[in-house]
């Protein structure tokens, strides 16, 4: 794909040390996982306060299970795409690089990501509400699903008004604060505290660049603004960060 690289955005790719990519439900649309808002997103066809948050859990467990266990079944037919293939690439070439993503989809993981920091926690996993352990079986031999232990099972996703993983969160904090290069792709920016981590970047002198179909609440405090695919984008920075990073840090 053929885009337009600024003088800046070029000598930031050049000499940044340390880059942080932070991604959002548009990294995966062109896998096939719907996004949240916007015209085809899940909150047009359900209330989020009807299905992420642990009130409407313990209310109607079995219609929330419903939701997620479709979903599951949308993200278990599906594959990576080249957004998340190009992000794979990039810590070779910076001396510091964080992933760090709102997805629960696993997508990045299974595109060969190695460390992940997950915000809201991950689709594919179980937790109990009574004892915190955790489990990736899938089968369950009731429905909605039971511990051993007697507590009812949840999907291991961080649900409104509930904390996000501190530790996730800390490393993510961190990253963001000391980066050079701060990447938001495909995120609406509207979810606190993630959408903060952007102008955490900001005000400690990254160079902040989104990646996102439309304008966003971020697009304001963005250094540059690619409009397009993120599939077709990052791709393409990929490609520009090969040729102006004389070699790849990795030793093979
Ligand atoms: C493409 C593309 C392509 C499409 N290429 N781009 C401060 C102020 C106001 C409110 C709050 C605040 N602090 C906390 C809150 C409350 C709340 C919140 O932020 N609410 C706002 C919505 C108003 N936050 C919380 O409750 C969080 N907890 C918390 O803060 O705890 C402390 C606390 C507790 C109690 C009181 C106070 C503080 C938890 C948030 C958990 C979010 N959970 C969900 C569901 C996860 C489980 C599940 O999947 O079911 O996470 S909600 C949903 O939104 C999901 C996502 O991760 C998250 C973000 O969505 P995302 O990724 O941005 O997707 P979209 O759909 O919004 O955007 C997609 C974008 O992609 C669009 O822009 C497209 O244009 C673009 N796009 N195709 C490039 N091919
Ligand atoms: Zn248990």
């Amino acid at each position: 794909m053929d885009i337009a690289f600024s003088d800046r955005f070029l000598n930031m790719l050049k000499t940044a040390r340390s880059v942080v990519v932070s991604t959002g439900a548009g990294v995966s649309a062109e896998s096939g996982v719907p996004t949240f808002r916007g015209a085809d997103g899940l909150w047009k066809k359900f209330r989020p306060e009807e299905l992420a948050t642990f009130e409407a859990f313990q209310a109607n467990p079995q219609i929330v299970w419903e939701w997620y266990q479709y979903r599951r079944e949308i993200i278990h037919k599906i594959k990576p795409n080249p957004g998340h293939y190009a992000i794979v690439r990039m810590p070779e070439y910076f001396e510091s690089f964080d992933l760090i993503t709102q997805n629960v989809d696993g997508l990045h993981r299974a595109a060969g990501s190695l460390d992940v920091i997950e915000l809201h926690g991950n689709i594919m996993r179980n937790k109990c509400v009574a004892c915190g352990g955790l489990s990736d079986d899938l089968e369950f031999a009731q429905f909605p699903p039971i511990c051993k232990c007697g507590g009812r099972l949840r999907p291991d996703v961080v649900w409104f008004g509930e904390m996000l993983p501190a530790d996730a969160l800390e490393r993510a904090e961190k990253a963001s604060a000391s980066c050079d290069i701060f990447f938001s792709v495909g995120t609406s920016g509207v979810v606190q505290p993630a959408a903060g981590l952007a102008y955490m970047a900001r005000r400690g002198g990254a160079f902040v660049v989104e990646i996102n179909l439309e304008p966003t609440e971020l697009t304001y405090i963005s250094d540059e603004h690619f409009g397009g695919k993120s599939g077709e984008i990052l791709p393409a920075i990929l490609e520009k960060i090969k040729s102006v990073r004389s070699r790849s840090l990795t030793k093979s």
